[in-house]
Formats: structure tokens, C-alpha cells, sequence
């Protein structure tokens, strides 16, 4: 198939570039390199330098062994021409759409970076919707929603969808949405506008509800021998903006800051390791809904309490690091979100289990093995950035 992917230099983008060109897809991307412009303004940068864009898919390209190459465009597509232009080029079967500000701490900062999110996520996503309908009607987006969308909902959460009933009358809807902040507003807007179209025009769409995900590498990133190829790694985040919470937790292990549990760190979500992330986009690129159908999938592989996390790092921490290093603490700093700190969360996440996905559950020896992986950028990390206190209200 022909994959474009929208959003090819992020956490999430660049893996699965590899992850579909190994598979004998040809990938195209597109990038406006928002997310690294963004981390250096805020002095937030990965930890693991990655070449740039350019020069990875040169990298992939000259090196990867019996896979497609990987094509790139830099450029904006909140810029209507410029996207337009990359799919009558590409004309591709499957769009994969992650080219949107990601960070919930990021759009809660000041009105400009709210302003900043709801045009980017808004305009990007109606975008899309147009240049499929213009120039491919067929072509099936994917695109990467939030289980965020949902909040804590106090009742059973199920795929996308429920069926309700008033005064003897049934009918099926969204199931109701409440999200806790600017930017997981703007992907159940997105969800909206993309359901609006699908019912309009009859689009084909995929949304992913997809948790906060961890981990460092997937299987594209090794060469032939079994070592890292580093040039080929994704951005790998521990700041407050970027980071998501395990990713950050074992950087602070590392550098002996104490586990920043915000609150009473009863907050629950459903977690996936990236190599799952993988297996899900690919899942869903191969079962696309028929035309008309907003398909909607929840993905996650298992649900943790952050308290549940921060004592599955220490445990891991502890044992990895350096004996006449300090055990790992875990704090309790004031919650600089506004979030339920203990709720009831019960997800429905069977459809890609359904479909084929082997999750890789989040065990001792995974988070060993981050650790080991991050132990050699010890000293690039920038204690400053782990916890700023940028605050809700
Ligand atoms: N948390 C802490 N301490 C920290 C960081 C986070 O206790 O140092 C808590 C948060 O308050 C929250 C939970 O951990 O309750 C998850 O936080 P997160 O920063 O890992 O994830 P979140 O802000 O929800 O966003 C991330 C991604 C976003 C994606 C979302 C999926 O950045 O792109 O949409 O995960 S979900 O969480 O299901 O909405």
C-alpha cells in the first residue's frame, strides 16, 4: 500500500515510517518539525539526539535491508496547498494523521499556545478531510485520537460507541465525552469533525484512542546484528511537556530526582509500550472500515494507577542502578493539573486483541531494559526541565 504519514518526526511518526517500509509498504511524510522547534524554545529537548529528518530517511534509506524506502516533505499542513500538492503526489491508500500539537501541559501553558493548539489540531484535521474528499476519496485516515477523550468516566467505558435508550426510544451515538485539557478538547473536536464528514461525504475513518505510551525502541531500530542503530531512534521525551509519565519516571530514577507523583496519584489510564503502538496503527491500516464508517478503537493493553507505576520504576530503579546510588523516592508534589486523583476506570479494549494484536505487557524487566538503554545519556539530562509547575489554572 501507499501509507502517508503525517507527523514523521515525532515519538510515534518515525517508527512507524520503519515499522510499515519493512513490512513492503511504500511510506511517505511530512513533517513541519513543531514538536522539536517547540522542546528547544522551552529548553525541553529529547534525550537522545536524532538526526533530522532529512537525514534519517537517507540513513533508512541506504542502509534497510529488503524494505521500502521512505520519501519526505517538510512543510506545514495547516497550509492547504502544500497537503493538497503532497497527495496528488502521493495518492495514498491510507493516510496516518499524527501531525498535531501532543501535549496537554503544552496547550495549558498560556492563550498563545492554546490558540497555537486549537489551529494546528483543528485546521490540520479539516484539512485532511478535504484533500481526501478532493483529490482520493478512497483513501482510509487514520487518525490518532485520545483515550483522553473519555475522562474519567464513572461508568464502564465502551469503543467509541453506546447505545441508549429514553422513554422506550433506542439510538447509537459518540459515547460522551469530557476531556481535562485544551489539547485532548481539541482531538474530541477532531473526532467530531471527522465523524461529521465520514456522515457527509462517506469517508473512510480509523480513530485511535489511544493512552499515554512508553518505551524506547522497536524492532526497526536494530541492525542485523543486534545492536542499536542510534541514528535510526525516536525522540524520547522526559521534560513536563513532552514526557509522558513513565518515560519521565525513569529519567527521574536515573538522575535520582524523586518520582514527581502529582496528587494523591490515584489517576488511572490504559498504557501500551510503543512496539504496540505499532502493531495497532498497522492493524488498523489493515482492516480499514468500509466507506461511511468512523470506526473507533480503544488503545491500550493494560490500566495502572500512577502510584502503580512509580512503585514498578522504583522496584526496577532499585535494582538497576548503582548500589551506592540512593534508592529511588517517590514523592507526592501538589497536582499542577485539574484531574480526578481517584476515580473509577474501566475501559473496553478487546476489538484489536480481536483483530490480532500481541500486547507486550509492562513488567520489570521492560522497564530494566529502559533503564539500561537510557543509563548511557545520564549526563544529558536537564533537571530543569522534569518538573516546572506549569499550572492548569
Ligand atoms: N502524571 C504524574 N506525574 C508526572 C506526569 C504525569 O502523576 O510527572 C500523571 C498525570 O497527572 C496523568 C497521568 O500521569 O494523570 C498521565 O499523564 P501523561 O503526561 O503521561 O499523559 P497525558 O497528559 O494524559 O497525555 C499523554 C500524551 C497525549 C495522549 C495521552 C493519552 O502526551 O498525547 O493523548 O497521553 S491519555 O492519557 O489517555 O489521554
Amino acid at each position: 500500500m501507499r501509507i502517508l504519514i503525517l507527523g514523521m518526526d515525532g515519538y510515534l511518526g518515525w517508527p512507524t515510517a520503519m515499522y510499515f517500509a519493512k513490512r513492503g509498504h511504500t511510506v511517505y511524510g511530512v513533517d513541519n518539525y513543531f514538536r522539536r522547534n517547540a522542546s528547544m524554545d522551552l529548553n525541553m529537548e529529547a534525550l537522545i539526539p536524532t538526526p533530522n529528518l532529512h537525514k534519517r530517511v537517507k540513513h533508512w534509506n541506504t542502509s534497510a535491508d529488503k524494505a521500502e524506502l521512505i520519501g519526505l516533505e517538510i512543510g506545514d499542513i495547516t497550509d492547504y496547498n502544500f497537503l493538497k500538492g503532497v497527495f496528488k503526489y502521493c495518492q495514498p491508500d491510507v493516510v496516518i494523521h499524527y501531525a498535531e500539537q501532543p501535549s496537554g501541559p503544552y496547550s495549558m501553558i498560556n492563550r498563545a499556545n492554546a490558540e497555537m493548539t486549537i489551529e494546528n489540531n483543528l485546521t490540520s484535521t479539516l484539512n485532511l478531510a478535504y484533500a481526501v474528499k478532493e483529490t482520493n476519496p478512497g483513501c482510509h485516515i487514520i487518525k490518532l485520537g485520545t483515550a483522553g477523550e473519555y475522562g474519567e468516566s464513572n461508568v464502564d467505558i465502551p469503543e467509541g460507541w453506546f447505545t441508549y435508550e429514553i422513554n422506550g426510544r433506542e439510538d447509537t451515538r459518540l459515547f460522551p465525552r469530557q476531556a481535562g485539557s485544551l489539547y485532548h478538547t481539541t482531538k474530541i473536536m477532531d473526532t467530531d469533525m471527522l465523524w461529521f464528514y465520514v456522515r457527509i461525504w462517506g469517508l473512510c475513518v480509523t480513530d485511535l484512542m489511544q493512552g499515554p505510551v512508553y518505551g524506547i525502541v522497536t524492532d526497526e531500530m536494530y541492525t542485523e546484528d543486534g545492536t542499536i542503530d542510534t541514528e535510526l531512534l525516536t525522540n524520547f521525551h522526559y521534560d513536563e511537556v513532552f514526557g509522558t509519565v513513565i518515560n519521565r519516571f525513569l529519567v527521574q530514577a536515573l538522575v535520582n530526582h524523586p518520582l514527581t507523583v502529582y496528587g494523591e496519584g490515584g489517576q488511572t489510564r490504559g498504557y501500551l509500550n510503543i512496539r504496540d503502538t505499532m502493531q495497532c496503527v498497522y492493524l488498523a491500516a489493515m482492516n480499514p472500515p468500509p466507506a461511511g464508517k468512523l470506526e473507533i478503537y480503544n488503545q491500550m493493553t493494560e490500566t495502572f494507577s500512577v502510584n502503580q507505576l512509580a512503585e514498578m520504576v522504583k522496584e526496577a530503579a532499585d535494582e538497576v542502578l548503582d548500589s551506592h546510588k540512593k534508592e529511588v523516592v517517590i514523592s507526592h508534589v501538589p497536582n499542577p493539573r485539574v484531574e480526578k486523583e481517584e476515580h473509577y476506570y474501566n475501559p473496553t479494549y478487546t476489538k484489536l486483541l480481536d483483530l490480532g494484536l500481541q500486547p507486550n505487557p509492562l513488567t520489570k524487566d521492560v522497564l530494566k531494559e529502559m533503564l539500561q538503554l537510557i543509563l548511557p545519556y545520564k549526563e544529558q539530562v536537564n533537571k530543569d526541565a522534569i518538573f516546572r509547575g506549569y499550572k492548569w489554572k
